[in-house]
């Protein structure tokens, strides 16, 4: 049994050694579950981030998925990736690591990602069936484990931790802001979300349609990028299946 102070989150855990992935779990069993019902597992088989491209899951990490069933339009749902940013740092915060996002869903430390962020739901134009908020978190990780764009708490402190203490900070941070959501306070969400956001910055954009550079300024209120091109026009970009790379 897992010990947790949380409310909504981890209400219910459901934990495996091994699995294909949390996130496909969550998804399979959502519909009959309850709010806040958490799975995590040791090790993922096949985890996956956008568009299945593969993510690195062996043992010394936390791979968990949470299902979430708000009560809001489904339009909002865009921001549980923002709540899952916001959370995991300031959980490394807690922990006395300072760390960066990087639109839409990554969290990095010293330029690397420590962290990746899945949201996938289900819902009709008006109703929320349910929401899953997917984070891969590497803690003890071995480097050689990670691809090389990748770091772990580890290699960070040096010194490994003990999973079950990150994991309390992290659903702690994660509820908190779930609760902000909720309240649809999203402008105390992306004010914060912009304090530990790198933006400011060159990037260049990459999707289906093609590429483009320009400045990465802000998110709106609906968390799409506000990038200006060199031709001075702003941009939005959605998240979705884009990635963003610093020029
Ligand atoms: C993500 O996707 O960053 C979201 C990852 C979400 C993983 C969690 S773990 C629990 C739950 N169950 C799942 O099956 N998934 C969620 P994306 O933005 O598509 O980034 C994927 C890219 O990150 C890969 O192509 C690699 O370059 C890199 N990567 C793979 N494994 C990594 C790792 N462990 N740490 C850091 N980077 C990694």
């Amino acid at each position: 049994m897992i010990g947790v102070s949380t409310k909504i989150l981890g209400r219910k855990i459901i934990y495996f050694q091994e699995i294909d992935s949390t996130n496909e779990y969550a998804k399979r069993i959502a519909m009959e579950e309850e709010e806040g019902t958490l799975i995590i597992a040791d090790v993922q088989r096949k985890g996956h981030g956008r568009r299945s491209r593969e993510w690195a899951s062996p043992r010394g990490g936390i791979w968990m998925s949470v299902i979430l069933k708000p009560d809001v339009h489904p339009r909002h749902l865009i921001k549980i990736v923002f709540v899952g940013a916001v959370g995991v740092v300031e959980a490394l915060e807690a922990l006395g690591v300072e760390a960066k996002i990087k639109w839409p869903n990554d969290i990095l430390v010293n330029g690397k990602k420590i962290c990746g962020i899945l949201a996938e739901g289900k819902y009709s134009e008006s109703k929320v069936d349910y929401i899953i908020l997917g984070v891969g978190l590497n803690i003890n990780v071995d480097k050689d484990a990670l691809p090389p764009e990748a770091t772990s708490l580890k290699e960070i402190l040096g010194v490994e931790l003990p999973l079950m203490d990150v994991f309390k900070v992290l659903i702690g941070k994660l509820e908190h802001w779930y609760g902000i959501f909720k309240r649809q306070e999203h402008d105390i969400l992306f004010n914060r979300w912009r304090s530990h956001a790198i933006l400011n910055r060159k990037v260049r954009i990459l999707s289906e349609e093609g590429e483009f550079e320009g400045i990465a300024w802000d998110v709106d209120e609906d968390g799409a990028l506000i990038v200006e091109t060199p031709d001075g026009k702003m941009e939005k970009v959605i998240y979705g299946d884009v990635s963003l790379r610093y020029a």
